[in-house]
């Protein structure tokens, strides 16, 4: 039997949507439960969704070795040159000089001399301060140094002070927890103790050590005053008038210093071979960035021929609410598409659990609507066009196929390189991918520029 049909789903899930409508245009008198019947099918995706996620783990970030030795970087490393072989396969013509020179590069690094120490911290929390007392104090050499936000990147670094004049925000901590899974190693700083009295001083220390428990052991979280406030002195002279004058402070860095040279001498290995393998992290995402950029090229072809193949059938189709089923089931066939785009197998199941979700979620966070709101008033403009009925919907149906289609990318995206994951799609990371992309898209901009385009496709542009 010749096999007419290569795309069942794409066939099946339109098919089923135009039968629908029609039995549906025969009941008029059940016009209002289709509503209830889009929903329950979405409801049922989503269910199913939920059942997959309690049984499947779901895709996350790879957890982080307890402790990074030198077989860590050289996997990390040879990981590199495999994705850097997929960018090779998939795009030939690539120049990747810079990549295959960058990574040659890492390995030597487990062996450099000198050390890198950072110092991060808020705005005027002390750090230009914390940095110049502590040139004025021996430190083991050769040290180079850096100073910098807390969100700063501080791949290269060693060791960073993170600076605190105070309790941590919760951004802080969020913040320290990631530096943690990067393994860096970190001295919490608590500066401006001049301005505290002993009691409060105490309670702050105490506060940041219970605060960060699990994040830093309590010899490195220090008190400090890198730059403490002149003193106010009251001298009683002999012929009994009282001069008063401001008496310069010495920064108290002293715990600081010890602590840092006690940890720059014994831990040197462990902090250079940590930092050779977040090197190694950083250049597989460049690698990994320069592949997304070739596979996002082959894509969007793939995309559009799906966004109108799913216009058309909407346009056809007179009953909007079922239009998304249609859309829906065409996604799911995309889905596939793009997962072997992206060198991940995604079953049919996955695939229109996937959609499923999507749907659902496109009404939950109100996309639909909001959509519609933006693309009507650019039809109502073209009269003609606008009489012609599926107009809204086929423009709607290409438009939620892109959204779909674009947040599935950048979902792929984000997961590691694995041909034979097995795994299903995680609902919070898909849903984050929707919103970011429906806020990148809802601009008048691009339906200016959409809606015509789609138009003509449909040919209804008068
Ligand atoms: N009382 C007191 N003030 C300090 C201390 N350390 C720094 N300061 C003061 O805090 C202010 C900010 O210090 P900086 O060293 O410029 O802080 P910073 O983090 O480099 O600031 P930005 O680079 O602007 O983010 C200055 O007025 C310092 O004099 C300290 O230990 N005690
Ligand atoms: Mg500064």
């Amino acid at each position: 039997m010749a096999i007419k049909f290569r795309k069942p789903v794409l066939i099946g899930g339109v098919g089923l949507s135009f039968g629908l409508s029609l039995w549906w245009l025969l009941q008029p008198s059940l016009g209002e439960v289709k509503e209830l019947g889009l929903m329950g099918v979405m409801l049922l995706g989503g269910g199913l969704w939920w059942w997959k996620q309690g049984r499947s783990p779901s895709v996350t970030l790879p957890p982080s070795p307890a402790k990074i030795t030198q077989k860590e970087v050289e996997g990390a490393i040879q990981q590199g040159y495999t994705l850097l072989e997929t960018l090779t396969q998939e795009a030939p013509d690539a120049d990747i000089t810079d990549l295959k020179a960058a990574l040659g590069e890492i390995r030597p690094k487990l062996d450099r001399e000198g050390l890198k120490l950072a110092i991060a911290g808020s705005p005027l929390t002390g750090k230009t301060a914390l940095h110049q007392a502590l040139t004025q104090v021996s430190l083991p050499d050769p040290l180079t140094w850096r100073e910098g936000p807390v969100e700063g990147e501080f791949t290269d670094e060693d060791l960073m002070i993170f600076l605190t004049s105070g309790d941590l925000t919760e951004s802080d901590l969020q913040r320290l927890k990631h530096l943690k899974h990067q393994h860096q190693r970190v001295i919490l700083a608590f500066n401006k103790q001049d301005r505290y009295p002993p009691e409060e001083k105490a309670l702050i220390l105490q506060q940041l050590r219970w605060r960060t428990q699990t994040i830093l052991s309590p010899q490195d979280i220090i008190p400090l005053a890198a730059a403490p406030a002149p003193v106010k002195v009251r001298q009683h002279q002999a012929n009994g008038e009282i001069r008063e004058y401001w008496e310069d402070q010495k920064p108290e860095i002293e715990e600081l210093r010890d602590r840092v040279t006690t940890i720059l001498s014994q831990e040197k290995t462990a902090l250079i071979t940590a930092t050779t393998w977040r090197e190694a992290l950083q250049l597989q995402t460049q690698i990994q960035t320069r592949l997304n950029q070739v596979r996002r090229d082959r894509a969007m072809p793939i995309i559009e021929k799906y966004q109108w193949i799913a216009a058309t059938a909407a346009f056809a189709n007179p009953v909007p609410t079922l239009d998304l089923l249609a859309t829906a089931a065409i996604n799911a066939q995309l889905v596939i598409d793009l997962g072997k785009l992206y060198q991940q197998k995604i079953t049919l199941a996955q695939a229109q659990t996937a959609t499923g979700t999507i749907g659902q979620l496109m009404v939950k966070l109100g996309l639909v609507e909001l959509s519609y709101k933006a693309i009507s008033p650019l039809l109502k403009s073209n009269t003609v066009t606008y009489i012609a009925g599926g107009v809204l919907e086929g423009v709607s149906a290409a438009y939620f196929t892109r959204l779909a289609a674009l947040s599935i990318i950048e979902y792929l995206q984000e997961q590691t390189i694995n041909p034979n994951s097995e795994t299903g799609f995680n609902l919070d990371q898909l849903s984050e991918k929707l919103q970011q992309v429906f806020h990148h898209n809802q601009r008048n901009q691009f339906f200016r520029q959409f809606v015509p385009q789609t138009m003509k496709r449909l040919a209804v542009d008068s």
